[in-house]
């Protein structure tokens, strides 16, 4: 074993990073943008103040943590990968080194199964769903009505999130180009219905012959729920932010979340973004992200306390 971990039940290392984020208190701020890859997170970061993180971090699990300002406001921007169960270590990990108030917003690509949000529009989430694989319905037991895919619930995001991203985005919209987006300038819609997938492939409806999926009708049922988009993440981040919240009667430390999401393809026509248009995409929402995360308070005292912090 590389490192001697003081607690089983919450393993951290002996200077109290935890063991797959490798964060410990003072190294992320109270507002956190998170997304799926180091490239993404190193363009966010290109607009803190100076430029640049004023510290950052990979762990031995590529979460990429990365720490500064922007116009004088603590952010934290980490890449933790992909899915559910990155999400978990994040959330949770995050939640045990930061005092105080978390603020997380996911910015990442989705496909869209709705006219109204076109390859090129960014989306802003009021909810998300989560789609599930029913393993049971696979076994050599199963019945055979059994539903191979389970829809859950819709859990909201934050509304002061939702409104803080979407303001943000409309008042920065690029300029239409002539080379991209087919010479439309790109648009943004709010109040998505989105839905988190377990799989890129088998719950997002994707088929293929080498697997017993049984995904043939699911778009068209998850179209009928009125998802508008499919990502990875977010369900999961809102889920996790509301177990944190109901688990203390102490808002001080409570979890607000929200979402901006890129749309990369489109799943009924098979469209799917240029390498350029990604360019644009993230330059644009990458900040707007940020405008909007430092332009939401916190109370002061909910705040990692002054100069504790990196
Ligand atoms: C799948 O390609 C990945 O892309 C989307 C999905 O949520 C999933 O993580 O997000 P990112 O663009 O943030 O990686
Ligand atoms: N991310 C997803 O999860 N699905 C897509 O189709 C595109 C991006």
């Amino acid at each position: 074993m590389k490192e001697t971990l003081l607690d089983a039940n919450f393993p951290r290392d002996a200077e109290g990073r935890t063991y797959h984020v490798g964060t410990k208190p003072g190294e992320m701020a109270n507002r956190i943008i998170t997304v799926g890859d180091h490239a993404r997170a190193r363009r966010i970061a290109a607009h803190f103040d100076g430029g640049a993180p004023l510290w950052q971090r990979e762990s031995g699990r590529k979460f990429l943590t990365l720490t500064g300002t922007y116009r004088g406001t603590p952010l934290t921007v980490i890449s933790i990968g992909m899915g559910f169960s990155l999400v978990d270590f994040f959330v949770r990990e995050t939640r045990a080194v930061v005092h105080g108030e978390l603020i997380i917003v996911r910015l990442g690509s989705c496909g869209s199964l709705a006219a109204e949000a076109p390859i090129g529009s960014v989306v802003v989430p009021k909810t998300s769903v989560g789609i599930t694989r029913n393993y049971d319905a696979f076994h050599s037991d199963a019945a055979a009505d059994e539903e191979p895919y389970h829809i859950t619930r819709p859990l909201d995001c934050d509304a002061d999130v939702h409104d803080a991203l979407l303001a943000a985005l409309q008042s920065s919209r690029p300029a239409a180009t002539g080379a991209l987006f087919g010479g439309e300038q790109p648009s943004v819609v709010g109040q998505v219905v989105n839905a988190s997938t377990d799989s890129f492939y088998s719950s997002q409806g994707r088929s293929g012959t080498f697997f017993d999926d049984r995904n043939s009708d699911l778009i068209d049922k998850v179209i009928g729920k009125g998802v508008q988009t499919f990502e990875m993440e977010t369900f999961v981040i809102n889920h996790l932010a509301r177990a944190n919240n109901v688990a203390s009667a102490d808002t001080s430390r409570r979890i607000r979340v929200g979402a901006a999401q890129m749309v990369f393809a489109n799943r009924v026509t098979a469209g799917f973004i240029t390498p350029s248009e990604v360019e644009c995409l993230e330059g644009w929402a990458g900040r707007a992200v940020c405008e909007a995360l430092v332009g939401l308070s916190i109370a002061a005292e909910n705040l990692q306390p002054e100069g504790v912090w990196i």
